[in-house]
């Protein structure tokens, strides 16, 4: 008998099909128009061979404990250890580290997608463990939007997330999408929490069908769907803010400015006007400037500033362009042109950031208070800017700036990591291993023998979401689905929850951790909690018992406030959360910083690493670890979708015809990528879908380093160990991983393929 049961990833509900205790089939969800190409690995999840199966802890931490030798993390054998012997040894840490140097020494910021369900939220779970046992240091903002959320708050008084233009507003109403970055359903396939019906692909046609100009400012032509229509403009990366600026210098030239907006709605509109038309640096900000900068054509640039102010326009600006060193810019250059354009609070004009970058970003439905397991109070105040880590490990006690204030990193002894990894996700892998040396015990609670596994001190194994009962519900989801078991858990591994509880009940916290809740016990109340949420709202939705029978329920659509318009109508009213209650276009706060990497109005700036770089000479490429198509960032690399979309086994770097000719390469080689600070191996994929100069390798191939006579070398092609570990700017500390110089060449040694299967126990 094959049963049915309903299950959601982050890629989308699906059914599993399970006879036996196997998994036979995955469905996907019917009501989905557009399912994710990700389904199909689901099963691979189970994969005994990727799966940590029971504790472990590294040898010489099993003899020495905190005074082992710490580079032997990631090299020495792992000794497999009952749960108890593990539990206990991670409890007695714990209690010595807060004990001896306080809770601040804790690092379990945490960061990373772990699995949809609300309740085994990785990252939540040992929030809320650690806030009740006094706290922890932990991290502020994302990977994914990091220059970008601190600049909005500056400029709108949210964090950008809050922008009401929907991505069915602007399919209803807009006659020219200027889109910079990607409109995708390759990036909108994922949501954090689960997305339910995939819809970008409909708005867009629906946008298509009523005859509007969609520009595609990207380095690549694929950022968009070829039936689109969408005219590529192949911008040099990084280069957005001045084509942004001269496109507001051309408006401001040709007297076609939206003054009225701007004196009534905006701050600090003079002096930005003033730096648009070289008052202030003797270089007016024209079509021809943002040429130069830009490789686009100054004729086409000068015309799509008469054609923004002539349409209801609308700017696109994705979250791939902020993770770049001053990657506030972009969203605030392009903030600033809506506004000069005389777009903003008009449906269908102004700008949004992410719009497809995620599948709910923009989506209609209104940001549902769907609940979530609760990470309690933080009781200290310990925190870095996310992508700080490696620097914060090398370097305790030395001063740190975010958002226009000076903090202390703190002194880490003990890490823990639940639901990410950092072996994917940070930049410049030679220096997080650096800083991967510092702390006298990591503890990573993982699923899978990740890079970061395997350099754990303690590791242990958690279920995945098939091996217990979860809900869904992401920001602004429009279905909420029930998660239910599929499987048994493989082996020894226990389910997050059960994990953090095992510690609280060795640190005498269970009460305050589980509240007296069971797993279904939690799974109702986060559903409880939302159902009382959106009924407050005047929305209605079924008790538990009926959505769990049911295995989905719609979350109620209601009425977006169309805030930017009522702010345009009457800003004295409905001022905005900013310095001055405006739209910030210059920042006293900013101009108070004087910082030179974040002045005080959006501002053209060479980025350390561009095709305009002097550098350019020894590391031609710029290269962009966009996110990839066939995984959700390093989740199920090992899976069958990753795995076919490789070349020969390893990551597929992109390049164009011209450039492949020149470095004598060709489809189905092997290239070495390289710059001053990593090497890998990639498959060298050839296209014209590509600007000349650009070179594209997706981000979360598992890290594989193997050592050579020339240095280490990543065989798998992991992007990161070539990119840049600094921060956006000074202001945000945002990632920067769009900012990076490489050089290219056909690679024509033995190195053998990625070996993804092998576990690291001896
Ligand atoms: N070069 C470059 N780097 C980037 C980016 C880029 O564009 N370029 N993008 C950045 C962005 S936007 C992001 S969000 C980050 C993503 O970085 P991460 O979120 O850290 O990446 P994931 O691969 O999703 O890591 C999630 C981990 O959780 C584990 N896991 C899955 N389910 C469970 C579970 O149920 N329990 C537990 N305990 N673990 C589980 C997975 O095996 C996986 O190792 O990467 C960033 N890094
Ligand atoms: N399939 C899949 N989807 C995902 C994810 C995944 O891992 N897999 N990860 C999810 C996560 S966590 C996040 S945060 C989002 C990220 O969403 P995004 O940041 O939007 O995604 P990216 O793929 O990094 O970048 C999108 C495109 O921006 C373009 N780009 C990069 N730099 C520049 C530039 O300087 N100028 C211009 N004009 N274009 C540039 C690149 O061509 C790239 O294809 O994606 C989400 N969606
Ligand atoms: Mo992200």
């Amino acid at each position: 008998m094959v049963d049915r049961i309903q299950h959601c990833a982050h890629w989308g509900p699906f059914t599993a099909l399970v006879d036996g205790g196997r998994i036979v089939g995955i469905e996907p969800w019917p009501e989905d128009p557009a399912p994710s190409h990700m389904l199909a690995a689901i099963p691979d999840l189970l994969d005994p061979k990727v799966r940590i199966d029971r504790p472990y802890v590294r040898e010489g931490y099993l003899t020495h404990g905190r005074d082992s030798d710490r580079t032997g993390r990631g090299s020495e054998r792992m000794v497999p250890v009952d749960w108890d012997t593990a539990l206990d040894l991670v409890a007695g840490e714990i209690k010595r580290v807060v004990g001896t140097h306080g809770n601040d020494a804790v690092f379990a910021g945490s960061y990373g997608w772990t699995s949809a369900g609300r309740l085994h939220h990785a990252q939540s779970q040992i929030k809320r463990f650690f806030n009740c046992i006094g706290g922890y240091t932990g991290h502020v903002d994302t990977y994914s939007v990091g220059a970008g959320a601190v600049i909005a708050r500056h400029i709108l008084g949210n964090d950008g997330y809050g922008e009401p233009n929907s991505i069915k507003t602007i399919a209803e109403n807009t006659e020219l999408l200027l889109v910079c970055g990607a409109l995708s359903p390759r990036t909108a396939q994922v949501e954090s929490g689960g997305p339910g019906r995939h819809l970008l692909g409909e708005h867009l046609k629906r946008l298509k069908a009523r005859g509007a100009r969609i520009v595609l400012v990207s380095p690549r032509r694929d950022d968009m769907p070829d039936w689109s229509g969408a005219e590529w403009w192949p911008i040099a990366p990084n280069t957005d803010t001045a084509l942004l600026i001269g496109i507001a210098g051309e408006i401001v030239a040709a007297g076609q400015a939206d003054h009225d907006f701007l004196t009534r709605c905006c701050s600090g509109s003079d002096q930005y006007l003033a730096y648009l038309k070289g008052e202030t640096d003797g270089t007016p900000k024209t079509a021809e400037w943002a040429s130069a900068i830009t490789g686009l054509g100054a004729p086409e640039i000068r015309a799509l500033a008469a054609d923004m102010v002539r349409k209801r326009s609308f700017v696109s600006i994705s979250w791939s362009l902020q993770r770049a060193v001053h990657g506030e810019q972009p969203w605030w250059a392009g903030t600033a042109l809506a506004a000069i354009a005389g777009q903003l609070g008009h449906a269908g004009g102004g700008v949004a950031y992410g719009l497809g970058s995620v599948a709910n970003a923009n989506s209609h439905f209104p940001l549902a208070p769907i609940g979530g397991l609760s990470h309690g109070k933080k009781p200290n105040a310990s925190f870095i800017p996310v992508a700080r880590i490696a620097d914060m490990l090398l370097n305790p006690g030395q001063p740190f700036t975010y958002e226009g204030k000076t903090h202390t990193y703190p002194d880490i002894r003990l890490v823990y990591w639940a639901g990410g990894n950092p072996y994917h996700h940070h930049q410049d892998l030679a220096r997080l291993s650096t800083a991967w040396a510092k702390p006298e015990t990591i503890v990573v609670q993982e699923i899978v023998w990740t890079a970061t596994a395997k350099r754990a001190d303690i590791v242990l194994p958690a279920t995945t979401t098939l091996e217990r009962n979860d809900i869904s519900g992401g920001r602004r989801a429009d279905v909420i689905f029930a998660m239910k078991q599929v499987v048994p858990p493989l082996a020894d591994a226990r389910s997050d929850f059960d994990i953090m509880r095992g510690l609280a009940q060795r640190l005498d916290v269970t009460e305050a951790f589980t509240e007296g809740l069971d797993e279904m016990g939690w799974v109702r109340r986060i559903y409880e909690e939302t159902r009382a949420g959106i009924n407050v709202r005047g929305g209605d939705m079924p008790p538990f018992d009926t959505f769990w029978e049911t295995g989905n329920v719609e979350v109620p659509e209601v009425q977006l406030e169309p805030a930017m318009a009522r702010f345009r109508a009457d800003p004295e009213a409905h001022p905005l959360r900013t310095e001055s209650g405006k739209l910030v276009l210059y920042s006293q706060t900013l101009a108070a910083c004087a910082y030179p990497d974040c002045p005080p109005h959006p501002t053209w700036m060479e980025p350390p690493e561009w095709l305009g770089s002097v550098r350019r000479s020894d590391f031609p490429f710029h290269l962009l670890s966009a996110q990839p198509n066939g995984r959700l960032h390093s989740q199920l690399d090992w899976g069958r979708v990753s795995q076919s979309e490789k070349q020969a086994g390893r990551e597929a770097l992109t390049v164009n015809p011209d450039d492949a000719a020149r470095l004598g390469i060709k489809d189905g080689d092997t290239a070495l990528v390289r710059n001053g600070r990593g090497r890998c191996l990639a498959g060298v994929r050839v296209s014209s879908d590509i600007r000349p100069g650009v070179a594209i390798l997706p981000t979360g191939a598992w890290w594989n380093p193997i050592e050579t006579a020339d240095g280490s070398l990543c065989i798998a092609g992991n992007a990161n160990v070539l990119t840049l570990d600094v921060p956006a700017s000074a202001f945000s500390g945002g990632c920067a991983a769009h900012t990076c110089l490489v050089a290219i060449e056909r690679y024509d040694g033995n190195a053998p393929l990625p070996a993804i299967n092998v576990q690291a126990v001896a």
